[in-house]
């Protein structure tokens, strides 16, 4: 039931935010990687809750055991099952609002689709499932790297109406925004304090991109490498948008200005994103991803109940007042995954196909 993504690395997740543990299977990992436990540290705690007065303040330890799939450190082409127990639930929070409808969240969705739902910390819909992709996607980062030297960033590119006055992707990881731009961190620190104080949560926007992904990965006409990232990025918790490269800019672009024009030295720009007919064409792959401000607020805010009575929702507990800020991890996973699935498919039907000239410089 849509828990499961990918073709060739295959990836399911399970399991509640407020439940005993989540996890993750990855299926269709070549053996031979080396993985261990120590390798999702950093990428989980960049995604991680509590790691900043910025986010919810959950604490919760993250710490992946591997149950299966790898043996003396190495993959064994069988399939990879990560756990991650929740340690720092406080489901007393959801008792107040268990029988509401948060105006703006899932919670009448999932109510409507299934007739009953688990209401502690959103349940299935939390964020907190977002911590098996980040996890899931160290594998695939980690294949990409070795085996094709591909390697993923992301960034924080816009948030509220702030966007970034530089592109330095050196000051990223130094600040709790993944901000490119290490002078207006200040601003952002203030912005973001006014912001939770007031009570209220706003948007954001979050870039990645993919460089040195050889030109062929992604198929023609359903599994375009596009249309798989924007499935992928849509998937993720409070996404609403997805743009490919350009994306929605190119509405007023003539062609003359969108097309990438090249030379022999390479390609003079990269308004595609990278990928020409759903298949990369050797530039880096950028995509970009809004996110809605979180709808958990202490705020107000009209809605029903279960029994149809009109009721204020007000949301207490330990919420992110920007939700975009902890998915920059999760997009970068996202793409990495979708890449590598990609990768082993374009093994699978044209490895025999070799490198084909004019190769053009990225
Ligand atoms: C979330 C609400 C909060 C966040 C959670 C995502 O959950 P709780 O109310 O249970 O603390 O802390 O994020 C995580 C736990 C996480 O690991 O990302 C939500 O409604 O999506």
């Amino acid at each position: 039931m849509s828990n499961t993504f990918g073709r060739l690395l295959r990836v399911t997740t399970f399991g509640e935010s407020h439940g005993p543990a989540i996890g993750c299977v990855v299926d269709g990992c070549p053996p031979g990687l080396e993985v261990a436990p120590e390798d999702f540290v950093e990428d989980l705690a960049r995604r991680a809750t509590g790691r900043s007065r910025h986010t919810s303040q959950r604490r919760e330890a993250d710490a992946v055991e591997i149950l299966s799939g790898v043996h003396q450190g190495l993959t064994t082409g069988t399939p990879i099952a990560l756990l991650v127990r929740n340690t720092d639930a406080r489901s007393k929070d959801y008792d107040a609002i268990a029988e509401q409808f948060r105006p703006g969240h899932a919670d009448y969705t999932y109510w409507q689709k299934y007739g009953l739902r688990d209401p502690r910390g959103g349940g299935r819909a939390s964020a907190r499932e977002t911590t098996m992709r980040v996890a899931a996607g160290v594998i695939a980062r980690k294949w990409l790297a070795q085996r094709h030297g591909v390697m993923v960033r992301g960034w924080l590119a816009q948030l509220g109406n702030v966007v970034p006055r530089s592109a330095d992707l050196g000051a990223v990881e130094g600040n709790p925004f993944f901000w490119p731009d290490a002078a207006q961190v200040p601003e952002l620190e203030s912005y973001m304090d006014a912001l939770r104080k007031s009570g209220d949560s706003v948007g954001a926007r979050v870039t990645v991109a993919a460089t040195g992904v050889p030109p062929g990965w992604g198929e023609p006409v359903y599994g375009k490498l596009d249309a798989e990232l924007a499935a992928a990025m849509m998937s993720i918790n409070a996404a609403k948008g997805v743009e490919v490269g350009d994306g929605f800019a190119s509405v007023p672009q003539k062609g003359t200005q969108h097309r990438d024009e090249a030379t022999a030295a390479g390609f003079l720009s990269n308004h595609a994103g990278g990928i020409l007919g759903g298949i990369s064409s050797g530039q880096a792959v950028v995509v970009s991803v809004a996110f809605k401000p979180t709808s958990s607020l202490r705020l107000p805010g009209r809605s029903l109940d279960v029994h149809g009575n009109e009721v204020e929702v007000v949301t207490t507990g330990r919420h992110d007042p920007c939700v975009g800020i902890r998915a920059v991890p999760i997009c970068e996973a996202m793409l990495a995954l979708v890449l590598m699935d990609q990768a082993l498919r374009h093994r699978a039907q044209c490895g025999d196909v070799g490198d084909i000239s004019p190769r053009i410089p990225g």
